[in-house]
């Protein structure tokens, strides 16, 4: 189907498709032509798939022979030992079922980092997957600092055996096709453009000795001594936040000022535990008492941070710091994803009010098309760029009020919320055994994320308070 067949009601994310099954004929005369005649046939009267050669062996041994209450109680027997089983394959879990999530293996070694330099070619290649909560930090961090010329990325998808896969948008079905292609501006799944692999996996095994470990995302290449630099995210948003500002497009912001960075690692320790890794030791739970530990703790810490959000911008006040970023890659997959899947199902993020308008906030995040002076911010009024004193430089990070000036979108363009649904919903069999795919919630869609936030006055409030003024 041709791309602009679809109706974008926004600029960044096109309505979902009406249905996930391929074989549904589309109304577009040029594509009957070339099916047979037969099969068309077939399909208008009978659309549904046919029945795989293993569900058929399985209604006859079990289905047909067995009484409705016998059949229950062996399959439910059957299933949970499976499910049990695969559980601790893709999520291993404590003596109490607790989800315990594995250490990263490549902790990023800054000494060995390869110097860049103006006009340089890229030493480092980011890979990331776009459901993926921890790879968002890395392109969220990465966009916002201007790195995209000084550190390219390839995109993987999840593959259908569990594995990072790099795909031709081409050769996707017409989901996948939807939000690779048609995904509006957003990123999409790409093909692996620093090894030429078809997997992560794949790449990862190009290190000398080869790689036997989990070949996870985020991860940041070495392209000069083919080895993995790192993949660990939060080394990753480190250094892509101060270790290039010689090449960053937008090095005057600081996410991680010296003066916050007590405050902000008082907040990653409980964002991670509770919230970030708190989603899904909810879904991952195996035990009824690890499950109530983890939503308990989750939801008390979003109620807390509400709270806190209610008289301060940000986490650590009017400045965006990581915490922030580390904060909304699970804010914006909560309704989406984690509040069905996981089984975060107290409240939606969008029934809490201060929480949803800070996550409004930080998707509309842009900044100046021209590239900005160390220290420079735009006016809110009348769009002019103002040279101001550095600690006001956070100011250069502008909501998506000032898209028609000269700005440039730069979270919400990481943001793919379809390959996210699509992706969890995929990835994840064991949670999702029948690979239906949900719609996607109306409260998640760009349209309501790019809402006005009216969070700026929080900021005005507080500059007032220390005496700031604009011009
Ligand atoms: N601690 C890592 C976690 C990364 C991670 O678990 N990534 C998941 C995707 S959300 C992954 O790639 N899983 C594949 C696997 O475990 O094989 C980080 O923060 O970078």
């Amino acid at each position: 189907m041709p791309t602009s067949a679809l109706i974008h009601p926004s600029p960044l994310h096109p309505p979902i498709p009406t249905t996930n099954n391929k074989r549904t004929p589309k109304p577009n005369k040029t594509h009957f032509r070339h099916h047979h005649p037969l099969r068309i046939s077939a399909q208008q009267t009978n659309p549904s798939p046919p029945t795989p050669l293993f569900t058929t062996l399985t209604n006859l041994l079990w289905g047909k022979s067995l009484p409705p209450q016998l059949l229950i109680s062996a399959v439910r027997t059957t299933w949970t030992s499976t499910w049990h089983l695969m559980m601790s394959q893709l999520a291993p879990s404590d003596h109490s079922g607790s989800y315990s999530r594995p250490p990263s293996k490549f902790r990023a070694n800054f000494k060995s980092l390869p110097t860049p330099r103006q006009n340089q070619l890229p030493r480092l290649h980011l890979y990331a997957a776009l459901p993926c909560p921890w790879a968002h930090r890395a392109l969220i961090v990465r966009a916002l600092k201007g790195l995209e010329d000084f550190v390219p990325v390839s995109i993987a998808s999840p593959g259908i055996d569990g594995s990072w896969e790099f795909i031709d948008a081409r050769e996707g079905n017409d989901v996948v096709k939807h939000y690779v292609v048609d995904n509006g501006g957003a990123l999409a799944p790409s093909l692996d453009m620093a090894n030429g692999c078809r997997s992560l996996r794949e790449v990862y095994r190009l290190m000398a000795g080869g790689y036997d470990g989990r070949s996870t995302a985020p991860m940041l290449w070495d392209v000069e001594r083919r080895v993995v630099f790192c993949n660990e995210s939060y080394d990753i948003i480190e250094l892509f936040n101060s270790g290039f500002n010689n090449v960053a497009g937008n090095p005057g912001l600081d996410l991680c000022p010296p003066s916050l960075k007590g405050k902000i690692e008082e907040w990653n320790a409980v964002i991670y535990p509770n919230v970030n890794n708190g989603v899904y030791r909810c879904g991952f739970a195996q035990s009824q008492e690890a499950y109530d530990l983890a939503v308990n703790g989750l939801f008390s810490t979003l109620d807390m941070m509400d709270d806190h959000l209610a008289d301060s911008r940000y986490l650590c006040g009017d400045v965006l710091t990581l915490a922030d970023i580390c904060l909304f890659t699970t804010l914006i997959r909560f309704d989406l994803v984690y509040n069905v899947l996981f089984k975060c199902t107290k409240k939606k993020v969008v029934e809490y009010s201060n929480l949803h308008a800070y996550m409004r906030d930080i998707y509309q995040a842009a900044v100046p098309k021209k590239r900005l002076q160390k220290a420079s911010l735009i006016d809110s009024k009348s769009c002019k760029i103002w040279v101001e004193p550095i600690t006001r430089v956070q100011d250069s990070i502008l909501s998506s009020d000032y898209l028609d000036c000269d700005t440039i979108p730069k979270v919400a363009a990481t943001c793919n919320l379809n390959a996210m649904i699509d992706g969890y919903y995929k990835f994840l069999f064991p949670l999702n055994p029948g690979n239906i795919r949900p719609v996607m919630p109306s409260g998640s869609e760009h349209a309501i994320l790019s809402k006005p936030h009216d969070r700026e006055s929080l900021s005005s409030l507080a500059e007032q308070r220390v005496g700031y003024g604009h011009a």
